[in-house]
């Protein structure tokens, strides 16, 4: 269904719960993990559920929350487990699309675009994530799918914990004009009193409110109010990545100044960075090429797509059409060819490349690896190497 392709995936009471498994004598008990460890000192990291009913949140001091519950078991917390687990949490999201971005250790968006023929449709998809955290770390996630990042944050924090919960494109009204204001993403204690101020407590009172008043009020965030309001939000799914990009580059002995040459050069270093992307699971949306003249003087190119992809088909026809708008009959003494924005492709996405491709290339890869970089090529690169051996 695409009107609930964003996922949001929040882990509940996060480092509470981890002490939780750890230590069975702690499950339905009040933990209140804060301490040196976590280099905070004197406030609540977090608090388990159980703690959350005597008034115990994070960022209370630890003092305040000793008073509140002189009962409760405090744990100083010992980060390097809750990274530990973060990680695998990582590794099953990754595992349905390389669409994942990052919000903190135990929170992420997921965009579902291109899933649906592999594991079902998103409502699906989400059980699946759900019931595969629970089966690999023992621990409890809150799930919200909907047509947007705003409203599947939202639909996660609702019906936390252990939540489940789907925003239907008819029923966002229904669903959010109850809420109070600060429900919406942005709208902090400062934004909050003065929207109080003038009698406005309710999202839905809110969307009575005309887009010139908020403007005025609180400026271009105003207008951001104005959408959020009525559940729109146009924020993409952006997933970070620590490789930033992949790229290969040659020096020429003798400057190139065969536009021929040049091409056969660039599809050679195309297809090297299209292995390597393929070897460690990547694919990427930017593509980017540098050139250098005779002359020293080096420039890149860049051009990012609507769409993620690894093959050398991509790479290649990409990487010509930036070159073709330099000098190509300027000697060329430098050629370098890359894709960046890359996302982390645990499991192939099908729809990104047709099957059979996808199979020529893992066949080309391992005769390459077996027999070496050069067992295998192209008509074209025959050209350039038997130019460049003569
Ligand atoms: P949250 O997701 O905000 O909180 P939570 O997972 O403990 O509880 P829930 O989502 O069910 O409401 O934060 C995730 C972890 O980040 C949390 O377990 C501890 C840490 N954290 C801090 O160290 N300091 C803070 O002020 C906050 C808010 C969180
Ligand atoms: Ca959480």
């Amino acid at each position: 269904m695409k009107e609930l392709n964003i996922m949001h995936v929040d882990m509940d009471a996060f480092y509470a719960s981890v002490e939780q498994k750890d230590k069975p004598e702690l499950k339905n008990k009040p933990v209140i993990i804060g301490g040196n460890e976590l280099g905070n000192r004197g406030v609540v990291a977090t608090a388990s559920y159980e703690a959350r009913k005597y008034g115990i949140h994070s960022a209370m001091p630890v003092a305040k929350a000793k008073k509140l519950c002189p009962h409760g078991i405090f744990i100083s917390g010992n980060m390097s487990r809750y990274q530990e687990e973060s990680d695998r949490i990582f590794e099953i999201l990754s595992g349905y699309t390389p669409l994942v971005e990052k919000i903190s250790i135990d929170e992420a968006f997921l965009d579902l675009t291109g899933c649906h023929h592999l594991y079902g449709n998103s409502k699906k998809i989400g059980k699946m994530i759900k019931s595969e955290i629970k089966e690999k770390t023992d621990l409890n996630a809150s799930i919200g799918l909907a047509p947007n990042k705003f409203l599947a944050k939202l639909a996660s924090d609702l019906k936390k914990p252990d939540g489940f919960m789907v925003i239907y494109k008819e029923r966002i009204a229904e669903i959010i004009d109850p809420l109070s204001v600060n429900k919406i993403w942005g709208v902090g204690k400062k934004t909050e009193e003065k929207l109080i101020k003038k009698g406005i407590k309710t999202i839905g009172k809110l969307k009575q409110v005309p887009r010139k008043e908020l403007k005025a009020m609180f400026g271009s965030f105003g207008v951001k109010l104005y959408k959020l309001a009525r559940g729109i939000d146009d924020r993409n799914v952006v997933p970070k990545n620590e490789t930033k990009s992949i790229s290969h580059e040659t020096t020429f002995k003798e400057s190139l100044t065969s536009r021929d040459k040049i091409l056969a050069v660039l599809l050679i270093l195309s297809e090297k960075v299209s292995r390597r992307l393929r070897k460690n699971n990547f694919t990427g949306c930017t593509i980017f090429i540098k050139i250098r003249y005779d002359d020293f003087k080096t420039y890149t190119r860049r051009n990012t797509l609507s769409y993620y992809f690894n093959d050398t088909e991509n790479i290649y026809n990409i990487g010509k059409k930036l070159l073709e708008k330099e000098d190509l009959k300027k000697p060329i003494r430098l050629l370098g060819i890359g894709v960046s924005k890359l996302v982390q492709n645990k499991n192939k996405q099908m729809d990104l490349f047709n099957e059979d491709k996808e199979k020529l290339y893992e066949t080309i890869d391992i005769i390459k690896n077996k027999y070496g970089e050069n067992s295998i090529l192209r008509a074209r690169d025959l050209i350039y190497k038997k130019n460049k051996d003569s």
